[in-house]
This record gives structure tokens, C-alpha cells and sequence, in this order.
């Protein structure tokens, strides 16, 4: 009976807790936009989701696996982590010195350059994820 109290006491906290998830998965939903500042292809949006502070990597697999027409590739660096090698079948280049830079639109519609990569990077609710074709 106390056991049967004290957890609907926990369940009723965690509730009330601000920023605290109900569960631990709960959705982040996100949304991805692809763009090309090199050729000025068409630019491209989905929307997808990552878990409760779940890494983008994670939102991009779901969103790939989604059927929406999204992919892409990446390679492994052994000090980094996943680097974003090629987006929908256009890759970057070392001979043509262009890359997939990593782009957030925060949610009070500031772009952010994060200073990590796919696999640490954290998504709040509704960012904008920027994939951008550039040169470097
Ligand atoms: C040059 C450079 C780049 C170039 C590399 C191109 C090239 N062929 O030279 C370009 C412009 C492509 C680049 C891109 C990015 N970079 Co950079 N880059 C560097 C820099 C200044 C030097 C790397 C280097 O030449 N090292 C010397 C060589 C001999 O060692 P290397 O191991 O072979 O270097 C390779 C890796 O560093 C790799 N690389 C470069 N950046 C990144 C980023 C990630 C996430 C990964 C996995 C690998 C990687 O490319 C190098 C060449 O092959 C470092 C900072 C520094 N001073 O070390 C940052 C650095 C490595 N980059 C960083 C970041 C964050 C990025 C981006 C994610 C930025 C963004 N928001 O778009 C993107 C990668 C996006 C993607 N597609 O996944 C961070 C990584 C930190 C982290 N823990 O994740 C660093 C440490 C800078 C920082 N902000 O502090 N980068």
C-alpha cells in the first residue's frame, strides 16, 4: 500500500517537474532543410523527430528510414565522431573544396553554427536543421 502511494506520489512530480519528460520518449520534433549554396538547387524540407535529447544523427537515420526521399551518407573520424559525407546523393569534396556545414535555426530565428558535429549534436523542439552545400 505505501509502495502503491509513494510511486503515484513520483508519477504526480514528475508530471508537475517543468522540462522534465513523462517519458523518456518523448518526441523532439525537428524539421530539415536542404539547401545547396553552390549550384542553387532547390531547396528541400522534411520533419522528423528526435527522442528526448537524442542526437541529431538519430533524427536524421529516422527520417531516412522514413521514406520521404531524404538520404545520406557519413564517414567515421576516429577523434570527431560522424562526419556528413553526402545529403540526397551530392557529396562533399575535397578536390572542389565543398562540404555539408551543419546549420541551426534556433527557435527565436537566429542561425547558430554548432560547434560539433551530427552525432553530438542535441536538437531542442522545433529547430530548424540546416544541411548546406558550401565551399569551404
Ligand atoms: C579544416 C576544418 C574543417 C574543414 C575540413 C576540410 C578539409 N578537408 O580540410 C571543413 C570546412 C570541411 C570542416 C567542417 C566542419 N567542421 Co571542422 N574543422 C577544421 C579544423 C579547423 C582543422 C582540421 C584539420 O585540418 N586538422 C588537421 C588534419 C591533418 O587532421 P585530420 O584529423 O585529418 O582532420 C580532419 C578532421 O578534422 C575532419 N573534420 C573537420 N571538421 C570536422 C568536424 C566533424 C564533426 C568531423 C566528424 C570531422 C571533421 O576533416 C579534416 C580533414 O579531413 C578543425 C579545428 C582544428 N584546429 O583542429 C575544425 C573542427 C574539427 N571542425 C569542427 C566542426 C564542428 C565542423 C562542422 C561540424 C562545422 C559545422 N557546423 O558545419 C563541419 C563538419 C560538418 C559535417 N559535414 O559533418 C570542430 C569539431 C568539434 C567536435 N567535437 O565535433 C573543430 C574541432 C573546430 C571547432 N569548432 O572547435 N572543418
Amino acid at each position: 500500500m505505501k509502495t502503491a502511494a509513494l510511486l503515484s506520489a513520483t508519477l504526480l512530480l514528475l508530471l508537475l517537474l517543468p522540462g522534465v519528460p513523462a517519458t523518456s520518449s518523448d518526441q523532439t520534433p525537428i524539421s530539415v532543410l536542404v539547401t545547396n549554396s553552390v549550384s542553387h538547387s532547390l531547396n528541400k524540407t522534411y520533419s522528423t523527430y528526435v527522442v528526448y535529447r537524442g542526437i541529431l544523427l538519430g533524427g536524421l537515420k529516422r527520417l531516412q528510414s522514413s521514406n520521404t526521399g531524404f538520404k545520406f551518407t557519413y564517414t567515421e573520424d576516429p577523434n570527431y565522431g560522424p562526419y556528413l559525407q553526402s545529403v540526397n546523393g551530392l557529396a562533399g569534396s575535397t578536390a572542389k573544396r565543398t562540404y555539408w556545414e551543419l546549420l541551426v535555426k534556433t527557435t527565436n530565428n537566429t542561425i547558430i553554427r554548432p560547434d560539433v558535429g551530427i552525432g553530438c549534436y542535441i536538437p531542442s523542439a522545433n529547430q530548424q536543421i540546416i544541411l548546406k552545400y558550401n565551399k569551404y
